[in-house]
């Protein structure tokens, strides 16, 4: 018996002027890259930096995964795989307020703090997620980014200013040097979600999408900088605590 498989395809072609598939494509990769990095380096770690290295390959395994599904997405439909990156996100990225508290936690820190940010990174991801998919008209996405925008800056404020900077301050060494990063990574490298937002939706920001500026090409920037930066910023500060050991 012969089977003639002619038009059947589980890989679809990619236009060689497709840059947004080919930003899911090098995401996905980066993704798979990064958590190899992270969980073959886990044994040269003692156990107070272990969980903080396997949360960050977790992190890039997860976000490797919907890369998979969102570049297929992408590739069968042409539009933005909104469902797939918001489920990725609210999963990825409480895990990263883990990584934030784990650090502190060897200075003091209190469960509180875990869930007041994970608390504000869920309000934000879920009216995120309304302003793109659900209340995509009228000044819906404007409103609903907003509020969003509100809970991002209540996550800003916390860990800047609030009780997480003193925690960071009395242990000093490699942990004030990562939270500090990490500070800055929440500050700036989370700052280009919003932007892809505005680029991608409608409202008083239009002109920011008439600049030709894709929403998903921003958002895999921001992944690729954020999920796997944040996962080296944890690294090297292993490194250096072992280091100073
Ligand atoms: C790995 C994924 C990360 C770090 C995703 C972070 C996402 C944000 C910081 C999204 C923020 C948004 C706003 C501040 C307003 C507009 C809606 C969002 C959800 C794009």
């Amino acid at each position: 018996m012969e089977h003639f498989i002619t038009s059947i395809s589980l890989v679809s072609k990619m236009a060689p002027d497709d840059y947004v598939g080919f930003t899911f494509f090098i995401g996905s990769m980066a993704m798979m890259a990064a958590s190899a990095f992270f969980f073959l380096s886990l044994s040269q770690f003692d156990s107070k930096w272990r969980t903080s290295i396997l949360v960050s390959g977790i992190i890039t395994f997860i976000a490797a995964v919907h890369y998979f599904y969102m570049r297929d997405y992408w590739e069968a439909f042409g539009e933005s795989p909104t469902f797939f990156r918001y489920v990725d996100w609210t999963l990825t990225v409480p895990l990263m307020c883990v990584e934030f508290y784990l650090i502190l936690k060897v200075a003091g820190a209190k469960k509180s703090l875990l869930w007041k940010l994970i608390l504000a990174s869920v309000v934000m991801l879920v009216t995120g997620y309304f302003g793109e998919a659900v209340y995509t008209t009228g000044s819906g996405p404007a409103v609903w980014g907003l509020i969003s925008g509100l809970a991002y800056f209540y996550i800003v404020y916390e860990i800047w200013f609030g009780s997480a900077k003193k925690l960071a301050e009395q242990a000093g060494g490699a942990v004030l040097t990562a939270h500090k990063t990490l500070c800055w990574f929440v500050l700036v490298g989370w700052a280009i979600y919003p932007l892809g937002y505005m680029a991608g939706t409608p409202g008083w920001y239009d002109g920011l999408g008439d600049l030709g500026l894709n929403m998903d090409v921003i958002y895999n920037i921001g992944d690729a900088i954020n999920k796997i930066g944040f996962g080296l910023v944890v690294y090297s500060a292993a490194v250096t605590a072992k280091k100073t050991a």
